[in-house]
C-alpha cells in the first residue's frame, strides 16, 4: 500500500487475541490507529491512541468513534455464552457501534462475523455468500443480528461492511477441523487492506479463511476485492496427525462446520 487510505483506523476489541496479533501489522493501512477495549492495551506507540471504552455505553461509544473514517470491529463476545453476556456486547454493543458509525459518517467498517453463523452446515456442503444462516449457538445467532444489522445500514445510509466470516484465526491449527477453518493473521491483515483499497465495497459476506488444502466455503463471489490468501493449514497436517488421533466420523468436530459448539448448551449466566 503506497498511500494511506485510512487516516485514522477505530480497531475495537484490540486487546484480544487477534488484536494483539495484527497490532503491529496494520502501521501500513492507516495514519493513526485509535485502540480499543475495555481491557488493558499497553503503552500506545507514535501512530497510535489508546481510548478504553465498553461497548454497551452508547455516549462512550459515539466518542469513540468521532474524527475515524475506517473502523475494524473485533470487539465483543467471542465464544458461547450465556444470553445476556452474548446481547449486552455483541447485539447492544454493536447497535451503539453501528449509530455512533452512522452519526459520525464512518463509510466503511470490517465487522468480525464467526463460521459459527453456519455452524450447523455440515462439512460436506461448500458454502458461498448466499448461503443463509444456520448458527450453533447464540454466539452465532448474535454474529447472524450483525450480519443483518450491517445490511441494513449499508441499504438505508450507505455504510459499507466487509462481513467476514473467520474461521479460526490463531497461530496454527491445534486439531483436524481446523485444517478447514485456519485463517493466518497476515492474510486477515491483508484482507483488511483490500476491503479499505476497493473502490467498491458494498456489504459482501466474506469468508475469513487461509488458502487450506480442505475446502468448507467459496469466496468467488468476492474476487472484485482481489485478496489472495498466502498462507495454507497444509504444513500442519502432518503435525497434527502425529499430535493427535482424528475425531471419530460421526463426533459432531467431525460432522458440523461449527464442530464442538454445536454440542453446547443454552448457558444460564452462572454456568459460564
Ligand atoms: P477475544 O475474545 O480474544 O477478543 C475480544 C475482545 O473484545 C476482548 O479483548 C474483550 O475485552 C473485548 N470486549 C468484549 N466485550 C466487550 C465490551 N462489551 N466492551 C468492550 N470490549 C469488549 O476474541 P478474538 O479471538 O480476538 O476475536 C476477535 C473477534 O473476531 C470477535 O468478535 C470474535 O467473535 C471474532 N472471531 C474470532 C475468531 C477467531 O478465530 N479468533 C473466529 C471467528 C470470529
Ligand atoms: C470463533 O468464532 C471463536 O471466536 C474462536 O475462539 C474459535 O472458537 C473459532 O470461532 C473457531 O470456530 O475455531
Amino acid at each position: 500500500m503506497t498511500e494511506k487510505r485510512v487516516k485514522k483506523l477505530l480497531v475495537t476489541g484490540a486487546a484480544g487475541g487477534i488484536g494483539r496479533t495484527i497490532r503491529t501489522m496494520l502501521e501500513p493501512v492507516a495514519e493513526t490507529l485509535r485502540l480499543s477495549d475495555r481491557a488493558g492495551l499497553g503503552e500506545a506507540a507514535a501512530h497510535e491512541e489508546i481510548i478504553y471504552c465498553e461497548l454497551t455505553d452508547k455516549d462512550a461509544v459515539e466518542a469513540l468513534v468521532a474524527g475515524c473514517d475506517g473502523i475494524v470491529h473485533l470487539g465483543g463476545q467471542s465464544v458461547e455464552a450465556d444470553w445476556q453476556t452474548v446481547r449486552d456486547s455483541n447485539i447492544e454493543g454493536l447497535y451503539n457501534l453501528y449509530e455512533a458509525a452512522r452519526i459520525h459518517q464512518v463509510k466503511r467498517i470490517l465487522f468480525a462475523s464467526s463460521n459459527h453463523v453456519i455452524g450447523y452446515y455440515p462439512q460436506s456442503q461448500l458454502l458461498d455468500a448466499q448461503t443463509p444462516p444456520r448458527p450453533d449457538g447464540l454466539y452465532g445467532v448474535s454474529k447472524a443480528f450483525g450480519e443483518a444489522l450491517a445490511s441494513l445500514y449499508h441499504d438505508k445510509f450507505g455504510i459499507e461492511t466487509a462481513i467476514v466470516r473467520i474461521g479460526s484465526c490463531f497461530p496454527e491449527p491445534v486439531d483436524h477441523r481446523m485444517l478447514a477453518t485456519w485463517l493466518h493473521a497476515e492474510d486477515f491483515v491483508s484482507l483488511i487492506e483490500c476491503m479499505f483499497e476497493a473502490s467498491r465495497l458494498g456489504c459482501p459476506i466474506i469468508y475469513g479463511v487461509s488458502d487450506n488444502d480442505v475446502v468448507w466455503w467459496d469466496n468467488r463471489q468476492v474476487a472484485y476485492l482481489g485478496w489472495k490468501p498466502k498462507h495454507s493449514s497444509a504444513i500442519f497436517k502432518q503435525i497434527l496427525d502425529e499430535k493427535m488421533e482424528r475425531p471419530h466420523k460421526d463426533a459432531a468436530v467431525s460432522v458440523y462446520q461449527g464442530g464442538v459448539f454445536t454440542e453446547h448448551p443454552i448457558m444460564q449466566r452462572d454456568e459460564k
